[in-house]
């Protein structure tokens, strides 16, 4: 079959997905649940039911838009993404899977009329997965659409999360208008016949290597975790340095041992990072009482993750110690890896193979809905370059010409896995 993608209609809807952000462009900001993050999800939709999907959403809104096949019967096959945006990011990360999902049942459906098809509909329905929340921005919790669909998540521990107002996620989805109980939202196992996921690299490797696709064969292990230190405070003038206990010092040195203990994992592949540090009252002239971090942590070797984790609490709590400053450190989450299904990377690369695109295997150094889709399906996801690697920053772009290839593998893959 010709597969023509329409790239300039999917890069016409990309921008118009950006626009839906509470921050001035080129930055995106899309907050799950906030009015902005309802009205683009209203505009996802309408695309969707354009396409003639029968879309449907869940208690906690994940979006399901479904082809369906000439044997509704079967498992379908699923792909899909996350549109929620972190503060100050892009305008790709996930999008790119949702509207690029979007645009390669599009251009099969287009395919399959032209080839005289009849219906013009393969075996299996394909399912196009909006996922709630990929971020952890609001509710600490990153992935909790696809952790809530695995079971990963128990309803009951999810409806507890809240955000920074102490607004809990139980209200704030119901306001939002999804309604109904949570432990609706869990899929069986078997549910689909597989996932793919169409993302941007959020890394520098395909692009230097100057590829078109890389067919992701792990995704990394995240974990998180929160460290909050408090002391006296007092007047900056009038306490002197003898007589303070500043729990900003203990933090400070904590971030210090973050990067050394990624640093000396013994592998590239631990990543540390130290991503909010909130200072209270955060007065010039005030000593800190109360200091919080929260801290990021991934390998794709689960126990020396784990191992680095260990070291990073057995530190946060000795520096609290040393310097008299009470500490609480809260394991927010730690993930096992998540491991591609080899027929499905075979499927991708024979996708690139067909439409003459370079490739090469890799791991996701970033988590990914994916990952928790492992626990219901056979997963795989499809990569391409971003340039210099960047992402969650508003410079992040992705070319035309890699969305088109990526979306073109997409639709073949799709097509391979749907018969
Ligand atoms: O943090 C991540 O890996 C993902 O982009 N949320
Ligand atoms: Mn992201
Ligand atoms: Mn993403
Ligand atoms: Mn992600």
């Amino acid at each position: 079959m010709d597969l023509k993608v329409d790239i300039a209609r999917c890069s016409a809807e990309l921008d118009r997905l950006a626009q839906f952000s509470d921050v001035p462009a080129p930055a995106v900001q899309r907050i799950v649940f906030t009015e902005t993050d309802l009205a683009a999800r209203a505009y996802l939709v309408g695309l969707f039911e354009e396409a003639g999907l029968k879309v449907r959403h869940d208690t906690v809104g994940n979006i399901f838009a479904r082809w369906e096949g000439t044997d509704p019967t079967l498992p379908p096959v699923a792909t899909g993404s996350h549109t929620d945006a972190i503060p100050y990011s892009g305008k790709y990360d996930g999008t790119v899977g949702v509207l690029g999902g979007l645009e390669a049942i599009r251009t099969l459906q287009r395919a399959m009329r032209a080839a005289g098809f009849t219906p013009a509909v393969p075996r299996r329905s394909i399912e196009l997965v909006m996922f709630t929340s990929e971020e952890p921005t609001r509710f600490a919790y990153g992935c909790l659409g696809s952790r809530l669909l695995s079971g990963q998540l128990p309803p009951d521990a999810a409806a507890k999360l809240t955000d920074a107002d102490g607004q809990n996620l139980d209200n704030v989805r119901q306001s939002a208008g999804f309604t109904g109980p949570l432990a609706d939202v869990k899929l069986q196992p078997g549910h689909y016949s597989a996932f793919a996921e169409l993302h941007i690299e959020q890394g520098p490797l395909l692009e230097r290597a100057n590829l078109d696709i890389g067919a992701v064969t792990a995704i990394a292990a995240p974990a998180a975790l929160r460290v909050r230190y408090t002391g006296p405070g007092g007047h900056a003038g009038g306490v002197m340095m003898a007589d303070r206990r500043d729990p900003l010092l203990a933090a400070s040195r904590l971030a210090l041992e973050v990067d050394a203990a990624a640093r000396e994992s013994g592998s590239p592949d631990t990543v540390g990072t130290v991503g909010v540090l909130d200072v209270h009252p955060r007065a010039v002239n005030s000593i800190p009482r109360d200091v919080l971090l929260e801290i990021d942590v991934r390998d794709i070797d689960g126990p020396r993750r784990d191992r680095v984790l260990e070291r990073i609490k057995q530190k946060a709590k000795q520096f609290g110690d040393e310097l008299g400053v009470p500490t609480t450190i809260e394991m927010i989450n730690a993930d096992p890896p998540a491991t591609s299904d080899p027929a499905i990377v075979a499927a991708i690369e024979q996708s690139c193979v067909d439409a003459k695109l370079t490739h090469q295997r890799m791991v996701s150094r970033a988590y990914h809905d994916s990952l928790f889709m492992s626990l219901v399906c056979p997963i795989a996801m499809i990569f391409i370059p971003c340039r210099d690697g960047m992402s969650h920053r508003p410079e992040e772009y992705s070319s035309p010409a890699a969305i088109r290839a990526g979306i073109e593998v997409l639709a073949r893959t799709l097509y391979q896995l749907a018969q």
